[in-house]
């Protein structure tokens, strides 16, 4: 009796203020499912298509009018009545619906939201919790968080090239512990920037923003800060980047001077084989135990060049290049390229699809790394969704901003609702 009984989609805001879709399914039991979704900003070219309707009169283009009508008008009578414990069926039904490869007719942002809302209705129908409805019985094991301390690039209007500078807590009793380790060290970070008379403004993200000129001024002070707060580095808390470094590829070289507030400056280019031989100069001085988006999603012999210096010593982790679709995952894996996906649920835009590239992903012996988009919402749908694979690795912001905290507090509660089976995990590589 668990139908579909009605589906109804608004527009809300996310983080950033710009608009996004929340749809409700109401089940004929009177269950309500709601789901809203995310965006990026540093995007990969070949993401599910993220319907907007570009009309400049209308949240400067950003509204997503046309996204809900979709929901409303075509989508919804279509899966009226169908019962929302086949959510294979209910994705698949949307894909058909939509036909195109990438979502563009209907929109990614339309067909996420009902397929996470789903999954939440039919949870509540069976009287679980969400990670125990996707992952069963055996869904035990809290993620590793790497957090978010510092934004650069495209998250903030500092200078710094590289997009994020994450702290992991790799050795914690349970997840409880490794969120009390971060907060040590995230407000160690703060006075330390404020007696010095940093900006403790943060980014998107809710990393900090320092008008640092260097990327090792930034790596400097967070180790230096990994030492004040009493952890030892690479034992007790590793570090981690982002470089989003699409954003950053010109001409077949990498920018390092794209986001240089001072233009008068030159501009500080590398090619492939220098950017990698920098990242490993980086890798040897600081204790480095991820790199994400080390190379541009089109620079596949550089990314073969980064897997072949590093890919033995440190998770190196896809984002763009991947965009979480089993293809270019496949092409990866074929290749020898990167051993770690990053997994984010719009980048393909079904639960279905997400949960297909996860795992083949873990076929593949690659590491998963659920992620969060720097436009985010309260929903906190992919802290259940890393316990319910028992993904070892979550990056959802720093510890500050209701939309980043909404998921670590999440994963305390799922954590505390496992008790004595949950596990945290060893930081393996
Ligand atoms: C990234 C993400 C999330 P965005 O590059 O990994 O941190 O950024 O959502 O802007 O693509
Ligand atoms: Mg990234």
């Amino acid at each position: 009796m668990s139908k579909i009984k009605f589906i109804k989609a608004r527009q809300i805001l996310d983080s950033r203020g710009h608009p996004t879709v929340e749809v409700d399914i109401l089940t004929t039991n009177n269950i309500l499912g709601r789901a809203s979704v995310p965006s990026g900003s540093s995007k990969g070219e070949q993401e599910a298509f993220e319907l907007r309707d570009n009309e400049k009169d209308s949240f400067l283009g950003m509204s997503v009018s046309q996204a809900i009508k979709n929901v409303n008008n075509i989508i919804a009578p279509e899966l009226i009545g169908k019962s929302v414990l086949d959510q294979f069926h209910i994705d698949r039904l949307m894909l058909e619906l939509d036909g195109t490869k990438n979502k563009k007719r209907l929109g990614a942002n339309a067909i996420l939201a009902i397929s996470l809302a789903n999954a939440k209705a039919a949870s509540k129908e069976v009287g679980l919790p969400i990670y125990q409805y996707i992952g069963g019985s055996y869904s035990h094991i809290l993620p590793i968080p790497l957090v978010n301390v510092v934004n650069g690039g495209k998250h903030s209007n500092i200078s710094i090239a590289f997009q994020e500078f994450m702290i992991v807590p790799i050795k914690a009793k349970n997840f409880f512990e490794s969120l009390h380790i971060v907060y040590n060290i995230f407000y160690h970070l703060k006075n330390f920037l404020n007696e010095k008379g940093y900006s403790t403004n943060v980014g998107d993200e809710g990393g900090f923003s320092p008008n640092f000129e260097k990327i090792e001024n930034i790596l400097d002070i967070i180790l230096e800060n990994i030492h004040l707060s009493g952890y030892e580095p690479y034992d007790e808390v590793g570090i981690a980047i982002d470089c989003a470094a699409s954003e950053l590829y010109e001409n077949k070289k990498y920018n390092y001077s794209k986001f240089n507030r001072d233009q008068k400056k030159d501009p500080l280019l590398k090619s492939s084989e220098d950017h990698v031989q920098y990242l490993s100069f980086l890798s040897r001085k600081y204790p480095i135990i991820s790199i994400e988006d080390g190379m541009d999603q089109n620079d596949w012999k550089g990314w073969k060049l980064l897997t072949d210096e590093l890919g033995d010593k440190i998770q190196l982790v896809g984002d763009d290049i991947f965009v979480t679709q089993i293809d270019n995952l496949r092409r990866g894996v074929n290749n020898g390229i990167a051993n770690s996906i990053l997994i984010k649920i719009n980048q393909v835009g079904t639960l279905t699809e997400t949960m297909n590239t996860i795992d083949f992903a873990k076929k593949s012996g690659y590491k998963n790394v659920i992620s969060h988009r720097s436009g985010e919402t309260e929903d906190h749908f992919i802290s259940d969704l890393s316990v319910a694979f028992n993904i070892e690795q979550i990056k959802i912001g720093s510890i500050c901003r209701s939309e980043r905290t909404s998921k670590y507090n999440q994963l305390l509660r799922i954590e505390e609702d496992l008790g004595k089976r949950s596990v945290y995990p060893n930081w393996i590589f």
